[in-house]
């Protein structure tokens, strides 16, 4: 199921409205003298192509925005840890200006959500006088916020809140809480008495716990769906969110600094940036439509340049990945923005030489920016990731065909931008197809002929927040084990078969390597090296390098989940994935299609159909645009 709707109208926040809760916030600060360690929870086990080595160099966008959005409001004793480089890092054990510290925020994607549970557990060690107040929040909380909350009488450790949302709603949650603190008192005591008092049922965007018994919640509170920032160019300046990254160590406590920032470009030189966000497709698979209200949201063109400036003299970054959805999805905005970067001058320095950026896009919408496209070059952008999922659109029907494909991708290389696609497989696609196109091989031929630098193949795979879920899980196409191995959520990346009803599910799990191996092998990297004198220049071939050292991981994770495939007994679910614990939800603060009070509620949706049932245009909402 999607997030439900708010009434039309009342998706977004009124203009301003961000930028007064940060002044009225910053106003409250110098009263409370805050500590607050922010976690990015990441599971090592996740670490495969298509994104190895990106991952762990690249400090989140999320967390960042967090950080940054505390020191905006005053509060800048905050500090980040990312699991990626702080294996060992114990919230138990954390203090941060020589304390405990009063806010402990955690955010994880669905795959990395079993590590944020740990990092949950290990706060809750703390003596209850001195816990902080934990704020679970990012991706995993937006869809199913209800599983930070322990049902387990054995296990209580639980969040106090989770943020189902962006700044706005953080903000918003520390200002009522804040008002509600008496001097010296915890945060979480604040917490709790501005809760029970109902002070936070008017935030929307927020779950948390009601009538504790034995430490286990009763009943959680919805308090519905958040309304979004409309104009991007609201949002918290991002150069401090950088400042206050934890660096990397093998230590459970805390550094006594942060990385200092002449460090920053060394060890994350890919700088996630938001640009915009949204997207005008509504993939039934994909929950980024719903997500953003049908609303597509930007920051101008003066201000991105402007950030792209200031986080390059600040760091020294030079790579930019947008965190679009779909950059080019309004073509006027789109134009406006590249214009302002192609000219865009700073101490007398154009900003194209010392910035350049990546984003997402789709071939539908590259094409008909084609005549820009030399424009959008002279702008900085070097790379841009094509959601292409399936050419002859017999899974995905979005504006792409063979020809458009190969079309889009010549152009792109032509200005010296590498395409980069984004391919999906599913059940009915074989791995290779004679005097036809659709064969999974026979495709990554054509996009490679085409230009493609590098490749992404991920196995159709369920994303909560999307239209098609309920039907995937009740028509017991989701597995619940293989061979006896259950499905952890370090799994439901695209890169393990997990749900398939196809009766060899292991020729799906080869297949993904067959058709990386068929792109990275040590013979286009010969080929790439030898046509390294294009627009795009040694890039394939630093691709294949990378792409070659990201298959022996890929492989190395993959295979025994392949053999398993073959000979284990495959079990599977029929019954969608509901918070065990019955939710409130507030009146009027969802739009219409909320779920009913005071029932178990099946938020999740994964968008899993198999195609030979029904044609239902779909895409991997993994590779997102
Ligand atoms: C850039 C990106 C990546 C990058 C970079 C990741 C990185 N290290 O930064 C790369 C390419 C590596 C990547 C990889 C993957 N990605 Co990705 N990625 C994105 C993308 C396009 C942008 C993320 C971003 O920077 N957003 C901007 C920041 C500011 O937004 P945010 O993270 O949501 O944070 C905001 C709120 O969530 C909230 N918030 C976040 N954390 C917290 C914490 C607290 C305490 C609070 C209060 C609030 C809060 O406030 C923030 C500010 O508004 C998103 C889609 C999107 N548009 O967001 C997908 C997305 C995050 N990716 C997704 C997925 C599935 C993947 C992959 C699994 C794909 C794959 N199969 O390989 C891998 C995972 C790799 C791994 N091992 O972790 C999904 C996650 C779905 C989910 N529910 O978990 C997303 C949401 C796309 C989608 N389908 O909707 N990805
Ligand atoms: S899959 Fe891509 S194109 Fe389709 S709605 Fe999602 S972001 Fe848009």
């Amino acid at each position: 199921m999607e997030l439900p709707r708010r009434t039309r109208g009342d998706e977004l926040l009124k203009p301003g409205e961000l930028l007064d809760l940060r002044q009225r916030l910053r106003r409250l600060a110098p009263r409370h003298d805050l500590t607050t360690v922010i976690a990015c929870a990441f599971d090592h086990r996740t670490r495969m192509l298509p994104f190895i080595f990106a991952d762990l160099r690249m400090v989140p966008a999320g967390v960042r925005a967090i950080g940054s959005a505390m020191v905006d409001s005053g509060f800048h004793k905050t500090r980040i840890v990312l699991q990626q480089w702080n294996k060992g890092f114990r919230p138990s054990r954390m203090r941060l200006d020589g304390r405990v510290p009063d806010l402990f925020m955690v955010s994880s994607m669905d795959l990395h959500m079993q590590r944020r549970m740990e990092l949950i557990r290990d706060a809750c060690r703390i003596a209850p006088a001195d816990r902080p107040l934990i704020i679970a929040g990012g991706p995993r909380s937006i869809y199913q916020p209800w599983d930070v909350f322990s049902t387990d009488p054995a296990d209580p450790a639980s969040a106090d809140v989770v943020v189902r949302g962006e700044e706005y709603v953080l903000l918003s949650l520390l200002e009522v809480v804040l008002s509600h603190r008496a001097e010296n008192e915890p945060v979480r005591s604040a917490f709790l008495r501005a809760r029970d008092s109902g002070a936070l049922e008017g935030i929307a965007g927020l779950m948390y716990p009601q009538g504790d018994r034995e430490g286990l919640a009763q009943r959680l509170v919805d308090t519905g769906v958040q309304r979004l920032l409309g104009d991007l160019d609201e949002l918290p300046d991002p150069v401090p969110g950088y400042a206050m990254v934890e660096p990397a160590s093998r230590r459970a406590t805390l550094g006594s600094q942060p990385v200092p920032a002449e460090r920053i470009g060394k060890l994350s030189p890919i700088s996630s940036i938001v640009l915009t966000l949204g997207c005008k497709f509504a993939c039934p698979y994909c929950p980024i439509p719903a997500y953003n209200q049908r609303q597509y949201r930007t920051k101008s063109g003066e201000r991105i340049a402007e950030e792209f400036w200031r986080l390059h003299k600040a760091y020294g970054l030079k790579y930019f990945f947008g965190a679009d959805d779909n950059f080019f999805n309004n073509k006027d905005r789109t134009l406006g923005i590249v214009e302002t970067l192609a000219r865009a001058q700073f101490d007398g320095v154009p900003l194209r030489r010392r910035a350049r950026w990546h984003t997402e896009v789709t071939v539908h919408d590259t094409l008909r920016m084609k005549d820009h496209l030399r424009l959008i070059s002279r702008s900085g952008c070097r790379a841009l990731w094509l959601g292409v999922e399936d050419m002859t659109t017999t899974l995905v029907k979005k504006g792409q065909s063979v020809d458009k494909t190969i079309d889009a991708f010549q152009r792109l290389r032509a200005v010296g931008i590498c395409p980069m696609p984004m391919m999906m497989h599913s059940d009915p696609q074989p791995l290779y197809t004679r005097g036809s196109e659709y064969g999974l091989l026979n495709q990554i031929k054509i996009l490679r002929q085409a230009g493609a630098v590098s490749l992404q193949v991920l196995m159709l795979t369920p994303s909560p927040g999307s239209k098609l879920h309920d039907e995937t899980y009740t028509s017991g196409q989701v597995y619940e084990s293989v061979g006896g191995r259950r499905i952890q959520p370090y799994m439901v990346d695209g890169n393990y078969v997990v749900a398939s009803r196809h009766p060899k599910p292991w020729r799906k799990q080869f297949n993904l390597l067959a058709g990386y191996l068929y792109f990275y092998n040590p013979l286009w990297l010969l080929v790439a090296l030898k046509h390294r004198k294009t627009k795009v220049a040694i890039k394939p071939a630093l691709m294949q390098v990378v792409g070659m050292l990201g298959l022996a991981h890929t492989i190395r994770r993959t295979l025994g989940w392949g053999l398993r495939l073959m000979w284990g007994r495959i079990r599977r679910r029929t019954t969608v994935p509901a918070s065990p614990i019955p939710i409130r939800v507030l009146d009027g603060a969802s739009a219409g299609q909320a779920p009913k009070p005071d029932s178990p509620q099946p938020y999740i949706s994964l968008g899993v159909k198999v195609l030979a049932e029904s044609q239902t245009h779909r895409k991997d909402p993994a590779a997102t645009a």
